[in-house]
């Protein structure tokens, strides 16, 4: 199935079960579609193929209701069309303008399957959902089942050069530019699209937030037609298409010797951008702005804020519905190890939190889930539950940068689901990071969740093939925070895979503690870090103690930890809520798995377990290349039950796994143990 993984989970393979397509088959094998069928064309393309592919049946597609016979009834809603027959008043009034309704009822002996949608977007919504049912063995029979998405952004953030080359990307080049150029295989970009859609995703950035000389040109006549091109194609999957741009655009590319958000001339620069971007891209989403931010250019060369910089591209946008998103990753990138005081955790919140108000309507924030930057634990930010009056976008990494590069086999759904559920008590308890980001908890206007993507033009697209299911999981969390994880991967491996039960619940084991294996042989408790510097693969303890960029573990021989409390520390913890804050601030009370985050502890410290810390960093380590070993079993058992390329494939990254993962015990393990002269309890090898 799927030889080569670029079908991603839209292989579509024939159901294994011979009786169960049968029954699908009954009603699948006809589609019933009302007059118009512009609406709806690539709906009933998309429902025609995957019905094709999953029962290996070719649908008939008639214009009305067929006497006595099972049907698909497929469209929009509210057009005096057939459709709206079978769809209750109280039915329809919840469906929203994404939504979808899939119904499925007996009529004497036939069975009626309506898949309908307010918009056509809703309905391309629901053909996917019913093929994921279809795909995943559901029952349909008597369904009733209204979706809405629970975020309204849910957007993708390539980080792709146009150079080709992508920023933190290891899966190829991009598949949106080569040598300065946009793509001419627009084939791709348009299974790309279609993959997103299947999954809900409503918003795309093309390119990386470092907008550098020739990316600062792709809003100029140069580019503008090829970016349009690209916009077109994902229009027709609901997509819309935005820019990362540069700050100092009216300096780059403007002649302009200025980008002082209050300059008129810069506030004028901008608005006639906007009238020709808007001229060819009519539904262009918007800019994504880095400012301020590692070298980036922004407001404070002129001595103005990050509101009054996000409200004067707001304004220029304005008229046409276009978005800014600014990102909240800001800090001091040049500090000194010795310094104890400026804490780079904190910076985010201290910037933006005074901002709180300040920022016009068609402004989001987008905020790093924790305060550092993708580590494989951190606290969430504070900043969630801090602010109230500002839109918000939770901004997650699926590029696995520092959780092994899709070298490692590192499943982040249940990370995310953690991140997710947190409960900031910003409104006392349930206030938790996913009801805030859809903006009902404080009444924002507009929210959602954005990704910095694993997509690269490699042949399966993420480059190790299991690591589609980052991609998949997260736009599955976007749509419904509430899913499971274990609902979101068995989907996952059903579709992608086979239903076949020894393959589901082997590859749900190995995706489900993947996060956690990988954490064990990495950082531990939550300190971060501990990569070699620049590229940040492979282990390195010391490879950012003494640098610029305010990433310390501050471990001696006595202890290891930083110290954020209020009482002793930087004063970090104090950034939550009080009940929050007095969970972080207490040693006895921080959640263990972010002890070191929080608090700078003596290798002889007793945790929960009974285990001293220094005993529980050895015991985390070899354990950690133990599970790999089992990855690595349990795939293996699936010899045979795999498609062999894909078979291949996966064994030679986990190979390369489990060497790595020795790497890292024994470099993390040798560290501790020479810097401490405490030895392993068990004896074990260490150098
Ligand atoms: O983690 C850092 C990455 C940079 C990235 C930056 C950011 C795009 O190492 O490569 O730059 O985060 O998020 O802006």
């Amino acid at each position: 199935y799927g030889a080569n993984g670029y079908n991603c989970w839209l292989g579509y393979h024939l159901l294994e079960n011979g009786e169960l397509r049968e029954n699908y088959s009954q009603w699948a094998s006809n589609i019933v579609i009302s007059k118009e069928p512009d609406e709806i064309k690539i709906a009933l393309s998309e429902l025609k193929s995957g019905i094709n592919g999953i029962l290996g049946v070719d649908a008939v597609v008639v214009t009305r209701e067929p006497e006595q016979s099972s049907c698909i009834a497929l469209g929009v809603l509210g057009r005096g069309q057939n459709i709206d027959s079978y769809v209750k008043y109280d039915e329809v009034v919840q469906i929203g303008n994404e939504g979808f309704i899939i119904k499925a009822f007996k009529t004497g002996n036939s069975e009626i399957v309506v898949v309908a949608g307010t918009t056509t977007k809703g309905l391309l919504y629901g053909v996917f959902s019913l093929l994921r049912l279809l795909q995943t063995e559901a029952t349909i029979s008597g369904i009733l089942k209204i979706e809405n998405p629970a975020n309204q952004l849910r957007i993708i953030n390539h980080w792709d050069n146009i150079d080709g080359s992508i920023e933190r990307g290891y899966a190829g080049k991009s598949i949106f530019f080569t040598d300065n150029k946009v793509t001419e295989d627009l084939g791709r970009i348009k299974d790309y699209a279609r993959l997103l859609c299947s999954v809900g995703i409503n918003s795309i950035v093309i390119n990386n937030v470092n907008v550098h000389k020739y990316e600062s040109m792709l809003i100029t006549d140069k580019y503008l037609n090829d970016v349009a091109s690209l916009a077109q194609i994902f229009r027709d999957y609901g997509i819309k298409l935005y820019l990362s741009a540069n700050f100092a655009s009216t300096i780059e590319i403007g002649g302009l010797a200025t980008a002082d958000p209050l300059d008129p001339q810069v506030r004028k620069w901008w608005k006639e951008k906007a009238d020709e971007i808007y001229s060819l891209i009519p539904d262009f989403g918007g800019f994504l702005i880095k400012a301020d931010s590692e070298f980036r250019p922004g407001p404070f060369t002129y001595g103005r804020t990050h509101a009054d910089g996000a409200n004067m591209l707001a304004e220029a946008l304005e008229p046409y519905g276009g978005l800014v998103i600014w990102r909240c990753f800001v800090y001091n990138c040049m500090q000194d190890w010795r310094d104890r005081i400026t804490d780079r955790a904190r910076a985010a919140y201290d910037n933006f939190m005074p901002l709180d108000g300040l920022f016009r309507e068609n402004v989001l924030l987008q905020i790093k889930n924790g305060p550092m930057d993708f580590q494989v634990r951190e606290p969430v930010s504070p900043l969630f539950g801090g602010l109230q009056k500002t839109n918000q976008l939770l901004e997650l990494q699926i590029t696995q940068e520092y959780t092994g590069q899709q070298k490692h086999l590192c499943y982040l759904v249940p990370m995310w689901k953690e991140i997710l559920d947190f409960d900031t008590m910003a409104k006392g308890r349930n206030t938790s990071v996913k009801k805030i980001i859809t903006g009902s908890v404080f009444n924002n206007k507009l929210g959602g969740m954005a990704a910095v993507t694993n997509i690269g033009n490699d042949l399966n697209w993420t480059g190790h093939q299991m690591a589609q299911s980052n991609t998949y999981g997260y736009a599955r969390l976007c749509w419904n925070p509430d899913l499971s994880a274990e609902k979101i991967t068995d989907e996952w491996v059903r579709m992608t895979y086979s239903n076949y039960e020894k393959v589901v619940n082997t590859v749900k084991e190995m995706l489900l503690g993947s996060w956690r294996t990988y954490e064990n042989y990495t950082s531990p408790l939550g300190i971060g870090w501990m990569v070699n510097p620049n590229h940040h693969y492979g282990p390195n303890v010391d490879g950012y103690e003494y640098d610029k960029w305010g990433t310390y573990h501050r471990a001696d021989h006595k202890g290891i930890g930083v110290d954020r409390t209020v009482k002793s520390g930087t004063g970090y913890a104090g950034q939550y809520h009080k009940d929050v804050a007095g969970i972080y601030e207490d040693m006895d009370k921080c959640p263990e798995e972010l002890l070191l985050f929080f608090h700078h502890m003596p290798y002889d410290y007793i945790l929960k377990s009974g285990e001293t810390l220094i005993q529980y960093i050895y015991n985390t380590h070899f354990k950690g290349v133990e599970e790999v070993e089992e990855l690595r079993n349990k795939w293996f058992s699936l010899k045979g039950w795999i498609s062999e390329e894909i078979f291949l494939h996966v064994l030679e990254r986990l190979d390369g796994q489990l060497e790595h993962s020795k790497e890292w015990r024994d470099v993390i393990n040798t560290y501790f143990y020479r810097k401490t002269g405490i030895s392993d309890e068990l004896g074990r090898k260490i150098y």
